[in-house]
């Protein structure tokens, strides 16, 4: 892994784990810290070894507070065109699972990249909000359209036009938060769902996400014909034998991502 100043990455099996290192800028996302993240995020997803990642923010207040807004605050529309969005749509692009692990304040940015990852697991401090409307500004990473696609048109505008912040026990309710935990575990606990993604057939998982998050994109025929697409591809993996064999001889199965 390249050597990193705002973020550290680091291997637990085969579970990719990168934590957004500003701690007492609460993790805001600059610009090189979301190109970092980016970069590592593929680096992650191009080794055969990792099979899902975690992404979660250094010390328990702030998973992030959003984008800097002291970095942003003199930027014109071109800066923010040209310095803001390629990470962003990287990350978008990974293939693999991400899992946020959400402890203190997801706001604003750090609302936006919770959102990007396919699972979410908060510990019970957590703060979701996107606070740009108090800044002259609305969310610039996705924010009106996940927020609106997850929770439904009557919270979001409630979030977006208010800059409110929610608890995780009220986004879990409304879909948001796969699992809200007690303070402090909300790593451990993302981990633990990420082991058991990373013993799934892994090429299946990347498919699944990828059929899975169609659903955001496509309408309903094409969603289903790109989920059938992807269904009959993985009858040419080994893995697919492999899994089937395991049911039938009671045994668990081993994949091995081929
Ligand atoms: N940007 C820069 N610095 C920040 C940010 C931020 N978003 N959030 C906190 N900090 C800094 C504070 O300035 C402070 O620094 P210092 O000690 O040097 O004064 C330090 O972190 C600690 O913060 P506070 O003293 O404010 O801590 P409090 O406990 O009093 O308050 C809050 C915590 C409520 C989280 C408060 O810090 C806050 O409101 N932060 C800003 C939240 C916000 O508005 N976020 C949205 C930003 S806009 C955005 O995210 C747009 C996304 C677009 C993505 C596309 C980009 C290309």
């Amino acid at each position: 892994m390249a050597n990193y100043q705002y973020i550290l990455t680091e291997r637990d099996g085969n579970v990719g784990i990168v934590t957004l290192n500003r701690p007492k800028e609460l993790n805001a996302l600059n610009f090189q810290l979301v190109n970092e993240l980016a970069d590592a995020l593929t680096e992650f997803d191009r080794d055969s070894e990792i099979r899902c990642m975690v992404i979660t923010g250094a010390g328990d207040r702030a998973f992030a507070a959003g984008a800097d807004i002291k970095e942003m605050s003199d930027k014109s529309p071109i800066d923010m065109m040209l310095s803001g969005f390629e990470a962003w749509q990287r990350i978008k692009q990974i293939r693999k699972p991400l899992i946020a692990a959400v402890g203190g304040y997801a706001l604003g940015g750090g609302c936006e990249l919770a959102m990007n990852c396919d699972m979410i697991v908060a510990s019970e401090n957590a703060r979701f909000g996107q606070p740009e409307i108090l800044l002259g500004v609305i969310p610039g990473a996705g924010g009106t359209q996940r927020l609106t696609r997850t929770v439904g048109k009557y919270l979001a505008m409630e979030m977006v036009l208010t800059g409110k912040q929610f608890t995780a026990e009220q986004m879990a309710a409304h879909g948001l938060v796969n699992q809200v935990v007690p303070k402090g575990e909300h790593l451990t606990a993302a981990i633990k769902l990420a082991k058991e993604v990373a013993e799934r057939a892994p090429i299946a998982a990347q498919l699944a996400k990828e059929a899975v998050l169609a659903a955001f994109e496509t309408p309903l025929e094409e969603g289903l014909a790109l989920e059938r697409k992807n269904f009959f591809l993985l009858f040419a993996t080994e893995d697919m034998r492999e899994g089937m064999q395991a049911f039938i001889e009671k045994r668990k199965a081993n994949f091995q991502g081929r």
